[in-house]
Formats: C-alpha cells, structure tokens, sequence
C-alpha cells in the first residue's frame, strides 16, 4: 500500500461548463476519497504561485490568467497509488492524445482549458496541497 495524497482542481473552464458534478461523480465512482474542499477564485498572483514551477515557459502568463478567470473548486484526494491512478482518470494534457474515457478527452476544449489539475507527484502533491488547505481543514490531517 502506498497510501497518498493529491490536488485536484476543477479549472475555470469546467466549473463555468456545469461539470463539477460530473467530474466529482468520476472520482467517486473510482473508489477515490475526497478528505477535502472548497470553491475560490483565484487573483493572478495567486495563480502564479501555484504555478510557479511553468514560470519559464511560453504558456505561463496565458495559463495563470486563464486559472485566475474564475472559481474552481479544490480538493484533497486520498488513497492507495492515488497520484498516478487521478492523473489516469484526468487523461494526458493534451485532450487529443488523451485515451477514450478520461475526464480530459471526454470534456476538454484545448490544450490549455483542459478542465482538471491534478498533482504530478508527492512533492508536488505536498505543495499543492498546503497553498490552499491547512491541516485541520483536511480529514485525516
Ligand atoms: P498537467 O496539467 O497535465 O500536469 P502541465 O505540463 O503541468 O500539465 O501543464 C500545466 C497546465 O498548463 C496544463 O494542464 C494546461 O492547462 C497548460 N498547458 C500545458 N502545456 C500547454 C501548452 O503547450 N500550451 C498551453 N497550455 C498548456
Ligand atoms: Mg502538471
């Protein structure tokens, strides 16, 4: 067992398109726990600091307006392997190369409004989540 943490963000794109209930609905049905949540609204610079690690490539400034143009709803994931087995439910970045059934090939517009984040790894996992939950806000701790 590895039991693990992750962020998941539904983006701008999928709360402003009525699908927090769809992909909420997905991750329940993969047996994933949700220990956490809430809706905010990012400002640019709060978005840029999430994303600090894309600060040199050519679509930060487009990505960090685009996450900070509306609401989005974050959580916290648990469970065995659940970094790898969310980011296999989200589907590939690019929706076109994303495989049959992921949340991303099934509802995503574009490369970049690709409705989902999810983290990419423990220590990504432990930074995403601390920008936007503090310890008691999350069951478990
Ligand atoms: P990920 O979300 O699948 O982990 P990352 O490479 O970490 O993908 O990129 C973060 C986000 O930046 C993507 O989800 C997408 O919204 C956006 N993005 C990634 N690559 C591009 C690109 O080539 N053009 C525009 N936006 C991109
Ligand atoms: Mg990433």
């Amino acid at each position: 067992m590895d039991l693990q943490k992750t962020l998941a963000i539904i983006k701008p794109d999928g709360v402003a398109r009525n699908l927090i209930g769809e992909v909420i609905r997905r991750i329940e049905a993969h047996g994933i726990k949700i220990a956490a949540m809430k809706m905010l609204h990012m400002n640019l610079a709060q978005a840029e600091g999430f994303y600090a690690v894309h600060r040199e490539r050519p679509f930060f400034e487009s990505l960090t307006q685009f996450m900070s143009s509306g609401p989005v709803v974050a959580m916290v994931l648990t469970g065995d392997d659940v970094i790898a087995r969310y980011r296999g439910l989200m589907g590939a970045t690019n929706y076109e190369e994303a495989a049959e059934g992921t949340i991303r090939r099934d509802f995503a517009t574009d490369i970049e409004k690709n409705v989902v984040h999810g983290s990419d790894a423990p220590d990504t996992a432990a930074f995403e989540i601390a920008y936007f939950f503090n310890r008691f806000e999350i069951l478990g701790g």
